[in-house]
């Protein structure tokens, strides 16, 4: 049996990072723990680039223009979405989560970090919080992909 895992070896991945600033207290944190994770797996600072943009709703877009450009092996979305009283976050969170499409569209992987909580507090948990940190976690998940993805070609 021929068995394709992505190795957590991230030395010589080129990483992009594309995060909102709504929401930037939760956000900085997730963007904070990606990097931790990161570098703690090998990606050198100078392989790393990170795009800001204004909320989640604008993440898709921003991660396909980084996508395109061909410099970045994966690529990390960070965000921040916390349900209010209005159906707007349903509009945020479900234009946040495109940036899967960007994935299979081009071919480089998008992890998704974007919190969808029902509040500040819980996003904090997940901030680095009791929860974890959720930038960490998608952060590895964008070195096994990248690896993975290596290894099938
Ligand atoms: N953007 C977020 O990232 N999180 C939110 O919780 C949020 N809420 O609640 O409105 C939010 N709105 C801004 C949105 O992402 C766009 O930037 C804005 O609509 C302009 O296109």
């Amino acid at each position: 049996m021929r068995v394709h895992e992505g190795r957590y070896d991230g030395s010589g991945l080129r990483i992009g990072l594309v995060a909102s600033r709504f929401n930037d207290a939760v956000v900085r944190r997730l963007v904070d723990g990606a990097v931790d994770c990161l570098r703690r797996h090998g990606v050198a600072d100078d392989d790393i680039e990170l795009a800001w943009t204004p909320g989640a709703f604008e993440l898709p877009v921003v991660a396909r223009r980084l996508a395109a450009s061909g410099r970045v092996d994966a690529i990390v979305a960070l965000g921040c979405v916390v349900r209010g009283e209005t159906a707007h976050f349903e509009y945020v969170a479900a234009q946040s989560a495109e940036v899967g499409r960007v994935a299979t569209d081009t071919g480089v992987p998008v992890a998704f970090g974007v919190l969808t909580t029902d509040t500040f507090e819980q996003a904090v948990d997940r901030a680095g919080g009791k929860a974890g940190n959720k930038g960490w976690d998608a952060a590895l998940a964008a070195i096994e992909t990248a690896r993975l993805l290596a290894d099938l070609k």
